[in-house]
């Protein structure tokens, strides 16, 4: 059976990075992202090394999300390896001064997406059975709370127990289900985040060393080619100068 990978978010940052592992690894690569042109670009850049698929695609979209999976030609339609990458937070406000749609569409994309794509694809990677393998991008901010978290903070939380309860499920099937959650990471996350803000970008990475997408890329290839006996429920990962501060005190004076 083929190796391929189904990444989802691979225009950018983490999902990018892992494209080019996998890519130099030899896997065949289904890459899905809203932005068509860079998908086209990162398909022409990896087709020396690999068979390439890219394809446009928004994860909100669940009749998208299905039809595209279904229509999957091989060696496509064999996935041992479900990146669940593509996702964003949007503002750091605290939640009395959130805009609602911002919230909304975190839900309908870290989790409402997340959950249609592996939907989906359980049918295909439980077939595959020993050495398939989903792994799900959380974050810290799914463990620990931070101001001006809120939503974004709940959806990763969503992904670690239902990477969890999945494992659950697919009990018996050979299917692997990890919950990756990095901590502070250099992207277009931060872009996003901060609708397109580079000073609060250059402010945030500035002196901390923080992690990469390469970094990233490196632990999900040896997640996903662990012996097949094995799964890593969870990995948390910090840039070693990032750590917890203590609790806040609100004091009346
Ligand atoms: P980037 O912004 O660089 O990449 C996000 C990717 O998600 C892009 O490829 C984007 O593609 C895709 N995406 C966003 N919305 C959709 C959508 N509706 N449909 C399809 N694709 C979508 O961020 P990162 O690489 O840093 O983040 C990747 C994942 O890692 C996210 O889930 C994020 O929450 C998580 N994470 C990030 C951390 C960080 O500090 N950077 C730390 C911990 C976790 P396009 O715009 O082309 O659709
Ligand atoms: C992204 C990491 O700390 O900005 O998931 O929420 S954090």
């Amino acid at each position: 059976m083929s190796n391929t990978a189904f990444i989802t978010g691979a225009t950018s940052g983490f999902g990018l990075a892992c494209a080019r592992r996998f890519a130099a690894a030899g896997w065949h690569l289904v890459l899905t992202g809203r932005r068509s042109e860079r998908l086209a670009a990162i398909a022409d850049e990896l087709s020396s090394q690999t068979q390439v698929l890219p394809l446009t695609l928004d994860v909100c979209d669940t009749d998208a999300v299905q039809a595209a999976i279904a229509a999957l030609p091989a060696p496509f339609n064999q996935v041992r390896l479900l990146l669940n990458n593509a996702g964003l937070a949007l503002g750091t406000e605290p939640a009395q001064a959130c805009d609602l749609n911002d919230w909304k569409r975190m839900i309908d994309t870290n989790i409402g997406g997340l959950t249609s794509v592996t939907h989906a694809l359980l049918p295909t990677l439980i077939a595959h059975g020993k050495g398939a393998s989903i792994i799900n991008l959380g974050s810290i901010a799914g463990h620990w709370p931070y101001p001006g978290g809120n939503v974004y903070c709940g959806t990763k939380a969503f992904v670690e127990q239902f990477s969890y309860a999945l494992r659950c499920d697919l009990s018996g099937t050979g299917v692997r289900v990890t919950n990756l959650a990095p901590g502070l990471s250099e992207s277009e996350f931060t872009l996003v985040r901060t609708g397109g803000d580079r000073a609060a970008y250059d402010n945030l990475y500035r002196g901390a060393d923080p992690i990469q997408p390469d970094d990233i890329a490196e632990t999900v290839y040896w997640l996903a080619t662990l012996p097949a006996h094995l799964n890593v429920n969870q990995l948390e990962l910090m840039p070693v100068s990032q750590a917890w501060s203590p609790f806040s005190i609100h004091r009346e004076s």
